[in-house]
């Protein structure tokens, strides 16, 4: 080129012309050439991408790393899933999230062996994809289908003087408890996260112990719900029993009067409150306040994020009718129990943190609020001191503001239900303490949790912790897990009820001095 450019002067007007017109187009095509030398500092495919398949819970987290100056202007605007080779599912994004490595959580339904492939688009060239194949499941959790009586409930390790029994059982997927006044006892139940979106739904039960033996027999359990999305909270108040379901609120009315009259046959209920429907941590828990109020755990719909609903990832209160709710606690990622203090009326609740952070953080957090309106830190500030990797980038995602954990339960433990003791059967240590319910890890290496424990409290602060049960996860056996406690209750002896979804029992703990 440059040989033709520089013998101009014995050319003829035409030639010149020619040249000229040659000339523009190589400074095109070096602008060209320069331009294409310039865009891949700006347009890449992302950098890394990797999958973690969570078997328990059914779900594919797409780990994405994408280093971008302008997030909402370049970003990773699509990720398809395949699994073995078929489209699955295909999630659009406008923006993506501040840090440049971020996790998108998918519900998947794969079992071993299935091969599962994610793509991630860049919105300006490129895409970068990732592979695996799902193992075995990592917890080798034991087949629901156990009778009671073969549980190995000499597995449990208690204090001295403590007992466990069953007190319940045949109740599928058992999960939060309820109790009136006259001690009818209520049960929630939760699907396993795989089949959460079933059409057939599950049930309610109501428990009347009606010759007081501290178990119930087959004649004193009752169905008083069938077909219910997900209803895995109960609550009790002036006669009605409340149910929250994923997707709505609803009464039972009068309801002990039907159980006397006619065994509590299932009957339309009232419906309090339509919700939002996450299946993501979208299993509500519910709870009266010393207020009146009924109060509603909102899980945020995902493992970490920004959401757009103001509701997602809170603690709401609205009168029992349903009206006037209005958001008592924020930032809060996944509470599933909440009580009390009946020496303060103040609320404490658990809270389970995010994952994905590495074997021992977060901590999953027991926490004290004592006023409405407080931040508890999701989704930017985890445990009270680490701002979140992934979004915590932004000079405004700190702890300052955040109220810190009451008390550090430990990573993973996922601690669900938990209540006051008030009861005069446990020796005087646990009075006053906050008793917790570990439903366990399940991305853990090591897996922790499984137990029922004792934050103990001293001038309304947490001061120690004490565990009262564990063994349903068996170290003797390869870290076999049997059996899940999902909620704590005590009955009018003063003993502890405990609920497994794992094998569908309530357990019954009791003390004695002899
Ligand atoms: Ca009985
Ligand atoms: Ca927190």
């Amino acid at each position: 080129m440059n040989r033709v450019m520089h013998k101009p002067k014995t050319l003829g007007a035409e030639a010149m012309a020619f040249c000229k017109a040659k000339a523009f187009g190589a400074i095109l095509l070096i602008l060209l050439v320069q331009l294409l030398l310039l865009l891949p500092a700006e347009a890449h495919p992302p950098s890394q991408v990797s999958l973690n398949y969570d078997s328990a819970n059914q779900s594919l987290q797409v780990t994405t790393t994408h280093t971008v100056s302008n997030p909402s202007g370049h970003y990773v605007f699509k990720v398809d899933v395949l699994k073995n080779g078929e489209m699955v599912l295909t999630k659009e994004y406008t923006s993506q999230p501040t840090g440049s490595t971020f996790t998108y959580d998918y519900p998947v339904n794969a079992t071993a062996g299935d091969v599962l492939k994610a793509t991630a688009y860049c919105s300006i060239a490129g895409s970068r994809s990732a592979e695996i194949t799902v193992g075995d499941v990592a917890l080798k959790v034991m087949q629901a289908e156990e009778e009671a009586s073969d549980l190995p409930l000499e597995k449990v390790r208690l204090p001295p003087g403590f007992k466990i029994e069953i007190y319940a059982e045949n109740l599928t997927y058992a999960r939060s408890l309820a109790i009136s006044p006259n001690g009818t006892l209520f049960v929630g139940t939760r699907l396993p996260f795989e089949t959460l979106d079933s059409p057939n739904g599950l049930a309610v039960y109501a428990i009347v112990d009606k010759n007081q033996n501290h178990y119930a027999e087959e004649n004193e359990i009752f169905t008083v719900a069938e077909g219910l999305n997900n209803p895995n909270g109960v609550a009790f108040r002036d006669g009605s029993l409340y149910v929250a379901e994923i997707d709505r609120i609803i009464r039972f009315e009068d309801i002990e009067s039907r159980l006397a009259e006619d065994g509590g046959k299932p009957f339309e209920p009232v419906t309090v409150k339509e919700l939002p429907q996450y299946l993501l941590h979208g299993w509500r828990y519910i709870g009266f306040g010393p207020d009146g109020k009924l109060y509603l755990a909102m899980g945020a719909a995902c493992n970490v994020c920004q959401h757009n609903d103001e509701l997602n990832g809170t603690i709401v209160r609205m009168n029992p009718d349903g009206s006037d709710m209005e958001v008592f606690a924020k930032g809060v990622r996944n509470s599933v129990g909440f009580d009390w203090d009946p020496a303060t009326s103040e609320m404490w609740f658990t809270d389970n943190g995010r994952d994905l952070l590495g074997n021992d953080v977060p901590s999953d957090e027991l926490n004290h609020a004592p006023v409405a309106g407080l931040d508890f830190g999701f989704p930017t500030c985890h445990s009270g001191s680490i701002p979140d990797p992934d979004l915590g980038s932004n000079e405004n995602y700190t702890c300052n503001q955040k109220v810190p954990p009451a008390w550090m339960l430990g990573p993973h433990v996922a601690p669900l239900g938990m209540r006051f003791y008030s009861g005069s059967m446990l020796p005087e240590e646990y009075q006053g303490s906050i008793i917790i319910a570990e439903h366990g890890s399940w991305n853990r290496d090591k897996p922790i949790g499984y137990r029922v424990a004792a934050v103990l409290l001293k001038n309304n602060t947490a001061v120690g912790q004490q565990i009262i049960a564990e063994g349903w996860l068996d170290s003797s056996a390869n870290d076999t897990v049997w059996g899940r406690p999902v909620d704590v209750l005590s009955i009018d002896d003063g003993s502890l009820l405990v609920s497994d979804d794992l094998n569908g029992v309530i357990y019954r703990i009791s003390y004695s001095q002899n």
